[in-house]
């Protein structure tokens, strides 16, 4: 019902989010958490462990319309966790994953018809077309790495939650954010493991925590025969940029592990990465979120 050797449109990954509620009515539930600016719809997919007490896990892909790797790697994650449920770690079956595959539906969409290098959302301004969404949280908005010139790509928006896509998405995380110890967005590329501060050099106060799990997760990857990936805080290793969604979940939803993760690859490819690359870039990611699972299980 799904493959993995090429690059799909949204109605099929929607539709097998659909899918998988049909087959497995008992795991798994999807929820329109809202609709983009075009109204497509933003579904999450909720794998609930029916653990009392479980934490739960956030995680998304396509908020960056051209980075086409990360709806891809998101939907093999899903799908390792309720087709290949048997095979999981105990503790894996213990938490609840709350998953949105594809942030920016409108951009995305885009990319397949119009512009393949297309970042932002597809907000019509009155000299350019575009908000980008990872510019527009409400944490730290309009701060530096962020424009307020519409023809950017960087442009943060009219205000904090301009957009649809992050109103809804902050929306449904608050609302969920009781036992939510883990949020990883997914990104390309560049490999890295990226911790907050985004919106400055600072570190959060609890910042040895993100930095031993990321660590762990690096080396998670590493061992599945991938690439490595490089960890650190957001600001210093990439560069600063604020409203990003890691700082928001950190700062307003206090998420303790907020991760940016940058797949691959370093840059030979970039966004152009072949479809080649989503079996190991998935099993890769896998990884990552397993070694922070683990670590949220365990934790009080
Ligand atoms: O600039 C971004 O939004 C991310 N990199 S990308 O090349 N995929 O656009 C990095 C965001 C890192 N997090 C923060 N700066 N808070
Ligand atoms: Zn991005």
């Amino acid at each position: 019902r799904m493959t993995f050797h090429k690059y799909h449109r949204m109605e099929d990954i929607h539709g097998y989010l659909d899918y998988l509620a049909q087959t497995y009515p008992q795991l798994v539930n999807i929820t329109d958490i809202g609709r983009s600016l075009e109204g497509r719809p933003l579904k999450v997919i909720q794998i609930i462990s029916g653990h009392p007490n479980a934490k739960r896990f956030w995680i998304d892909g396509g908020i960056h319309a051209r980075e086409w790797i990360t709806p891809a790697t998101v939907t093999y994650i899903l799908s390792e966790l309720v087709e290949n449920r048997e095979a999981q770690d105990e503790y894996l079956k213990k938490i609840d994953f709350y998953i949105l595959p594809i942030v920016n539906p409108d951009g995305y969409e885009y990319t397949h018809t119009n512009e393949r290098l297309w970042r932002k959302n597809r907000r019509q301004g009155t000299t350019c077309t575009g908000t980008d969404l990872n510019r527009n949280w409400g944490f730290h908005w309009g701060g530096v790495g962020s424009s307020k010139e519409q023809c950017q790509q960087i442009y943060a928006g009219s205000g904090p939650f301009s957009e649809p896509e992050t109103q809804a998405v902050s929306k449904f995380i608050l609302a969920n954010n009781a036992k939510m110890k883990a949020f990883v967005t997914f990104h390309s590329y560049g490999q890295y493991i990226l911790y907050p501060w985004g919106y400055s050099k600072r570190v959060p106060q609890d910042y040895a925590d993100l930095d031993r799990v990321g660590r762990a997760a690096a080396e998670a990857m590493r061992l599945t025969g991938g690439g490595a990936y490089t960890v650190g805080n957001s600001a210093q290793l990439l560069y600063p940029a604020a409203g990003a969604s890691d700082d928001w979940a950190k700062g307003v939803a206090k998420i303790k592990y907020a991760y940016t993760i940058e797949l691959r690859d370093k840059g030979k490819y970039g966004f152009l990465l072949p479809a080649s690359n989503i079996l190991p870039v998935g099993k890769e990611s896998l990884a990552a979120v397993k070694a922070i699972a683990s670590e949220i299980y365990k934790g009080k």
